[in-house]
């Protein structure tokens, strides 16, 4: 009914599926979008990206009829891959907000990850996969690292086995991907699994096609840590946009013109990080808290470009609060989150509203925060919290309220002990709360991840804040970005061997080509490190 290069894609509207269609239009293939319950028995090939949350997909595939559709296209073994929620809602049901009812094609149920023993939910990341049968789609892809975001998974069992292609190991074993017949569906994220998950893709999209082999490399067993390339994006004294790059926060140069630093063009050098092998790219709109960002639509652009060339996951940050513009129509941070969201980014990064939204959950034990907000439509995994912290030194414990750590080296005074004072509008201001209680109330709010920077360690080459990492990391259970100050090779390995943080994230030593990403990489997995190799 219609040409092999086009695919369809059931997208019901709760959420971000642009990665999706990039990857496909990366690929070669067009797009035809699923408005009717017959489109999707019409297509010849269908992509199924779930979304949202579990309860409220069922609710609009069985409201719109779709989930009949979907049942008798699958029955029909016609070719269908799902992605994410697009496998799980293959089940007979599950627990999130619920028990809830599923499609029931696959017998089994979808279950939330235990973090009562310490492991980190969600789980985000770059994982092994195990293939248990032979499959055309994952051919060649036997433990190679692919990217998962999800805190439910389903259950292997008895009455599953059949269908079950991979598992993958993240507390327990669970189902990273099924097969049988022409119905496929994967746990991770294909669009982000950088070369691996565009083999994958592309095998689906083009299966006659020779070309797509997976590209050699190490074989994984586990969740890797990750390495992150960071941009601090603003626009120049000329009002074009570049990245720059501070010293403990300040950007603008130390000779006689005081220009912002300038080093190079964001969306060229988010591809290169990804070329090089950056397990997740993240831009920051660091004058976001000065200027309304959706008045900044060059970052917005900055963003759709470069979602079309780096297929692994974006986070920006920057500006994400409620706000009322010049004319006087008012924007709440939710609609300049879904504003990121539907630009390409897969994760946002909140900063000082943040700060604002713990220090009031502290004192009145209740949260109605933004962050909250973002959190309910978008998932916590979409969620990062990015903290600013300043270093203050105290002799003793007692001198103040909030939590100190025994510092590694004394300050000036000799003081043995510190606290880390959170600050916001980009370190101008200084906040009374912490960085451990900060970390411990936006996790209660809803925050999936923590991008822990530390002002005094900002571009000044001289490794990771190791007393604050390791504090805020063994505080919360969700996943912990070390930020500030790598300068080499070995304050990674560092900063891992020491710390829970699982992912390091630099910004100057890679702009100023010092130190390129695969070295680090090269030499994590000397010292016994599991990160992606590609
Ligand atoms: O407060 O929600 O508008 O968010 C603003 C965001 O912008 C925050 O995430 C904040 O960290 C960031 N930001 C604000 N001002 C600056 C600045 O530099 N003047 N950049 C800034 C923060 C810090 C790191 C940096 C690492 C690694 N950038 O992300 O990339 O320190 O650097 P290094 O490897 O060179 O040491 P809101």
């Amino acid at each position: 009914s219609s040409d092999a290069n086009t695919v369809t894609l059931l997208d019901y509207g709760a959420g971000n599926v642009r990665s999706v269609r990039n990857a496909i239009r990366h690929l070669g293939f067009n797009i035809r979008d699923v408005r009717s319950p017959e489109d999707i028995l019409a297509a010849d090939r269908l992509v199924f990206p779930g979304v949202g949350a579990f309860g409220s997909a069922m609710d609009v595939l069985n409201r719109t009829g779709m989930a009949d559709a979907l049942r008798e296209y699958i029955r029909r073994d016609r070719p269908f891959l799902g992605i994410c929620l697009g496998l799980q809602l293959l089940f007979d049901s599950s627990e999130e907000n619920g028990p809830v009812s599923g499609l029931g094609v696959i017998p089994g149920v979808v279950r939330r990850f235990d973090s009562s023993e310490g492991l980190i939910v969600p789980h985000i990341g770059w994982n092994a996969l195990q293939i248990t049968k032979d499959t055309q789609l994952l051919q060649g892809a036997d433990g190679h690292h692919v990217y998962f975001v999800h805190s439910y998974h389903a259950l292997p069992s008895d009455a599953n086995r059949d269908w079950i292609s991979s598992t993958c190991n993240y507390g327990e074993s669970f189902i990273s991907s099924i097969s049988m017949g022409n119905i496929e569906a994967v746990q991770f994220h294909p669009e982000k699994s950088g070369a691996t998950g565009l083999s994958i893709f592309e095998k689906f999209l083009s299966p006659n096609s020779s070309g797509a082999k997976a590209p050699a490399h190490r074989k994984a067993s586990k969740l890797a840590k990750r390495v992150i390339a960071c941009l601090d994006v603003r626009s120049n004294d000329n009002g074009d946009l570049v990245v720059t790059k501070g010293d403990q926060y300040d950007v603008r140069d130390h000779s006689s013109s005081k220009e912002v630093r300038n080093l190079g063009k964001p969306v060229e050098l988010a591809s290169q990080y990804y070329i090089d092998g950056a397990d997740e790219v993240s831009f920051l709109n660091i004058t976001g808290f000065r200027a309304f960002p959706l008045g900044d639509l060059p970052m917005l652009e900055v963003l759709r470009c470069a979602s079309e060339k780096v297929f692994v996951p974006l986070t920006v940050g920057g500006g994400i609060r409620d706000f009322t513009d010049g004319s006087g129509r008012y924007y709440s941070s939710l609609e300049v989150a879904s504003e990121y969201f539907r630009s390409g980014a897969d994760k946002i990064s909140i900063g000082s509203d943040a700060v604002f939204a713990a220090e009031a959950y502290l004192q009145t034990g209740t949260g109605k925060s933004s962050l909250e907000q973002i959190s309910r439509v978008y998932g916590n995994q979409a969620v990062v919290v990015s903290i600013d912290p300043r270093r203050v030194y105290v002799k003793s414990p007692d001198e103040v309220q909030f939590r100190t750590v025994k510092v590694s080296s004394k300050g000036p005074l000799g003081e043995e002990y510190a606290w880390y004072q959170c600050t916001v509008s980009g370190g101008r201001d200084s906040r009374p709360i912490g960085a451990y209680e900060l970390a411990k109330a936006v996790e209660e709010l809803g925050a999936g991840e923590i991008l822990l920077n530390c002002i005094d360690c900002d571009g000044q080459g001289g490794g990771f804040d190791i007393d604050l990492i390791k504090m805020v990391s063994d505080a919360v259970t969700i996943p912990v970005i070390a930020s500030s100050g790598a300068g080499s090779v070995e304050h990674f390995s560092e900063v891992f061997e020491k710390t829970n943080a699982s992912a390091a994230l630099a910004a100057g030593i890679f702009h100023r080509k010092e130190v390129p990403i695969l070295a680090v990489k090269e030499h994590l997995v000397d010292s016994g490190v599991e990160v992606r190799m590609q």
